[in-house]
């Protein structure tokens, strides 16, 4: 079976990889540190970050954010820092009062292996009023994927895998790998 690395620090990101992927892969993680510039769209992140990981091929990235409407797309690519900042309760807080409370969810994954490829994945859903669930990680509690009445943090990983960013980008990924 192959190897692939998936180039995370981020151990909720790799139980989703592992869960959806490992049948398919031997999926390692490595937190190897690259630069992420402060681009506007996640696909420059991934591009950027393709020049510095040579050496670790062949292997996944995932830059990913969460958008939402009614802050014109805040916290989005800063997504990183406003969770170490901020965290979800003050995305809570700054969405008090507010009734459009649409969001979304986005990922790319990089693949460089014998070519460089991205794949994205888009989950819509809306912002709940308060943190729900203690599975998942990052925005997970506080993000309600559209269909549903609760929360991805109530959701088991291959369950948000199904219907998740991620999960999408994956699944294309897999269709690309198949073909
Ligand atoms: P790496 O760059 O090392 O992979 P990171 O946590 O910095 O890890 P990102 O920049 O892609 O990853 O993520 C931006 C933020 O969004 C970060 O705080 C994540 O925890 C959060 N995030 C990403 N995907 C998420 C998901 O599926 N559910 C909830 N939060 C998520």
């Amino acid at each position: 079976m192959k190897t692939l690395d998936v180039i995370t620090s981020n151990k909720g990101k790799y139980r989703e990889y592992e869960e959806k992927l490992s049948s398919t892969f031997v999926v390692k993680m490595n937190n190897v540190h690259y630069p992420e510039i402060q681009a506007s769209r996640l696909e420059d992140v991934v591009h950027h970050a393709f020049e510095y990981l040579e050496d670790y091929v062949p292997l996944m990235i995932d830059d990913s954010g969460l958008f939402i409407n009614r802050l014109k797309g805040f916290p989005g690519v800063y997504s990183a820092y406003v969770m170490k900042t901020l965290g979800c309760e003050g995305i809570l807080k700054l969405m008090e009062g507010e009734e459009d409370r649409k969001a979304r969810f986005e990922c790319v994954i990089g693949l460089f292996d014998d070519e460089k490829r991205l794949f994205k994945g888009i989950c819509e859903g809306r912002i709940s009023t308060k943190m729900r669930g203690d599975m998942g990680f990052g925005y997970d509690p506080i993000f309600i994927p559209s269909g549903y009445d609760f929360t991805f943090a109530e959701m088991e990983t291959d369950r948000k895998n199904k219907i998740s960013h991620r999960g999408k980008a994956m699944k294309a990924l897999l269709d690309h790998l198949e073909r």
